[in-house]
């Protein structure tokens, strides 16, 4: 018992240093937009605001807010923009709008 323990931790430590080092190499490049949202009543209107950009390729992070009401999406724009992942938060149904890049948000 103690043998298998050992080896999952094995491969999970492998596979946390893996997600690292691949992170690292996409960092530089990742970028970050906020949409507005308006509708969400509980979580699971943020569950389902949250999985909608799923279908999307190159999502690497996304954060949505019941209280302020904001979606806040990290994604490699070699694989896809803004516009795209406004069209997926928007097939959820609620209102999505864009929040405009302010200067201090790199
Ligand atoms: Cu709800």
């Amino acid at each position: 018992m103690k043998r298998i323990l050992f080896s999952m931790f094995i491969i999970l430590a492998f596979s946390i240093v893996r997600g690292q080092t691949q992170d690292k190499g996409n960092n530089s490049k990742i970028k970050t937009t906020g949409f507005k949202v308006e509708g969400m009543t509980c979580r699971g209107c943020v569950a389902h605001v949250e999985s909608s950009p799923d279908k999307v390729d190159g999502i690497t992070e996304k954060q949505v807010s019941l209280k302020e009401g904001k979606a806040e999406i990290k994604y490699d724009p070699a694989k896809t923009d803004e516009q795209e992942i406004e069209a997926a938060l928007k097939s959820t149904g609620y209102k999505i709008s864009r929040i405009e890049n302010k200067p201090n948000n790199k």
